[in-house]
């Protein structure tokens, strides 16, 4: 109760209103696929003050743009309720700490919670050359994936580039990148995406504090209640393919009038995710409904896979 009322108050001192609040409740809530009448459930498990899995968040190979995604885009409120559930105990992008502080807290926090942590990856491995391609503070990526998620209790790899390479692993792939998984011969559990639906992490998250386990995953190790269907199965222009309306060239009138984008180079057909019903920046926009292709970014090998981009397969 006092947890609650605490959160309640970060809340309102940011400006977010109950309403606000129980509006993004019923966003992952519909994310899980659960019945509304589950969004006061999900709301007392965000404000609840049950001891909080300890996290400890790797960067490997990538361009940040997960933690950006994840910090920044969302309810400028959400990241540091979330932080706090999780008890975030490492993360270079934000904590304070640097160089070799940096490295002692790694090093406490894998000590303090072995075997409870969760460790979440974003980015790619190097392998090749025992993994020389990639280096911090001198030791290799692989390295320190080996030793940090051999002690923690799962590993969720948020990202295309912790989940499967990503771009790192792109053709000609000199370093030998491969997703967290692969390099390590481990399940992981992936939220891909370049970048992924914060969404996605949060209704995980969710999921284990609200029925004690993990979500049902795919066999790329992927939740379905985000991954269990195609771009093409929930996208708003699907009438339009069915019709054979198509835009030929952006900017043209057929674009204009919101035509399927099939023919420059959509790649919802074949794309596992679902970016039409959660969108992005608070269920703004998505990249079909801004009249951009899919480009598979939630695929495995999606730049070598689905390239060349915008051009029809
Ligand atoms: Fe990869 Fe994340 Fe793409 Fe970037 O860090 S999934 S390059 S959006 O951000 O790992
Ligand atoms: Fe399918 Fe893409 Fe056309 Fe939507 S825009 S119907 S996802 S091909
Ligand atoms: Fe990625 Fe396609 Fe969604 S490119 S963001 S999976 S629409």
């Amino acid at each position: 109760m006092e947890k609650a009322k605490e959160v309640y108050k970060m809340l309102e001192d940011k400006g977010v209103s109950r309403r606000d609040f129980m509006k993004y409740c019923s966003l992952i809530t519909a994310t899980l696929g659960l019945s509304s009448s589950c969004a006061p459930k999900v709301a007392e498990v965000l404000t609840s003050p049950k001891p909080r899995p300890p996290v400890v968040w790797l960067h490997f190979a990538e361009c940040t743009g997960c933690s950006e995604g994840f910090i920044r885009s969302m309810y400028p409120w959400i990241d540091e309720l979330v932080l706090d559930i999780l008890s975030v105990e490492y993360h270079e992008t934000i904590m304070a700490a640097a160089g070799h502080q940096a490295e002692e807290n790694l090093k406490n926090a894998i000590k303090k919670y072995k075997g409870k942590f969760v460790c979440v990856v974003e980015g790619a491995v190097a392998t090749k050359y025992d993994g020389a391609y990639g280096k911090i503070g001198g030791r290799t990526f692989l390295e320190i994936a080996k030793e940090v998620t051999s002690k923690a209790a799962a590993v969720i790899c948020i990202g295309t580039c912790s989940s499967f390479g990503g771009v790192q692993a792109a053709e000609p792939n000199p370093g030998g990148y491969k997703g967290v998984g692969d390099a390590l011969g481990i399940k992981t559990l992936n939220i891909p995406g370049c970048p992924p639906n914060p969404i996605n992490l949060v209704g995980t998250v969710v999921n284990y504090l609200l029925l004690g386990s993990l979500p049902a995953l795919d066999d790329l190790g992927r939740p379905l209640f985000a991954y269990g269907k195609t771009i093409h199965d929930q996208c708003p222009r699907r009438s339009h393919f069915e019709n054979e309306e198509f835009v030929e060239e952006f900017g043209s009138e057929e674009a204009a009038m919101g035509y399927c984008l099939y023919k420059v180079g959509c790649r919802g057909p074949e794309t596992y995710n679902n970016c039409p019903t959660a969108k992005f920046n608070d269920g703004t926009s998505w990249p079909v409904e801004a009249g951009h292709p899919c480009l598979g970014c939630s695929e495995p090998n999606f730049w070598d896979k689905m390239s060349p981009f915008y051009e029809e397969m």
